[in-house]
């Protein structure tokens, strides 16, 4: 039977999460010796991200033809449904190129412009996320709750940074006096592992400019659900200028820091 529920679309979403995290595993020698280029030299993309998104989509055409997929790699297909697959098949492209065990397929399910449920999945350590709207957050489905903190200086932080040099220089300007005020950084390269890792306590914040939709659909979900704040900056949703998501204890702090080092801004 078709699913119609979030909590049966999640279902079919970590169904087809797993597909394509053991595809992207299995394939991993032989698809990083096919390596594309997109925005710049260094942001790549590799036969991997390709078929595990062509999985995917195919299974979705099958299953629920009607609805629309936004993938990373393939963009938006045509729908109609009121419902969209939003879908990262290799977050964390670089990690994975290199062999860093720290990669996940990340896939959200948005009905009428709100995401509805959503699930990241790490093939190499089997770790996965998820969430409905309204019904929580689990970390394979144990429930997660985020950090407490509410202390800057006590923060442990997570962020990224872009693929071009002028952005990775602004950014780079904005750390430089973020990190004197926090406990500490970490740098992963996966945003929507970022997201599940602030969501369950392992980070207590996290903040990037230049994010896709596909990178964060799901992790902001996971992390709302957690607890956390999640947001851009000035008023403004997540989206390309700004994800930040921290613990209430700390977001006014961490939101006005971000706001008057413009980290919104610049390329
Ligand atoms: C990555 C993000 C990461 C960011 C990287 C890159 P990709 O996504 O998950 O947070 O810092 O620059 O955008 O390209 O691996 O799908």
């Amino acid at each position: 039977m078709t699913p119609t529920e979030p909590s049966e679309l999640l279902e079919l979403a970590v169904t087809l999460a797993r597909q394509a995290g053991e595809l992207a595993r299995n394939t991993r020698v032989e698809a990083i010796g096919r390596v594309t280029t997109k925005s710049t030299a260094t942001d790549v993309v590799t036969a991997a991200d390709k078929a595990a998104e062509r999985l995917v989509v195919e299974a979705l055409s099958a299953i629920r033809p009607a609805d629309t997929v936004l993938g990373e790699e393939g963009g938006e297909s045509p729908g109609g449904s009121g419902t969209r697959w939003i879908l990262d098949p290799i977050d964390g492209t670089v990690n994975y190129l290199y062999g860093l065990p720290h990669y996940a397929v990340s896939l959200a399910v948005e009905v009428d412009g709100v995401v509805v449920a959503g699930v990241v999945h790490n093939p190499v350590t089997g770790e996965e996320w998820t969430a409905v709207r309204g019904e929580g957050a689990f970390r394979n489905w144990e429930p997660i709750r985020c950090s407490q903190v509410t202390e800057l200086g006590q923060t442990l932080i997570a962020t990224g940074f872009g693929y071009a040099a002028d952005r990775r220089a602004h950014q780079a300007r904005v750390l430089a006096e973020v990190l004197p005020r926090v406990r500490d950084l970490r740098r992963n390269g996966a945003a929507s592992l970022d997201l599940c890792w602030a969501a369950d306590g392992r980070l207590d914040a996290y903040y990037e400019k230049g994010l896709s939709l596909w990178d964060h659909a799901a992790g902001a979900l996971i992390c709302a659900e957690a607890g956390l704040v999640v947001s851009g900056l000035r008023g403004a949703p997540a989206g390309p200028d700004m994800v930040l998501a921290a613990p209430r204890g700390v977001y006014d702090a961490l939101h006005a820091l971000l706001v008057d080092l413009d980290a919104d801004a610049g390329p």
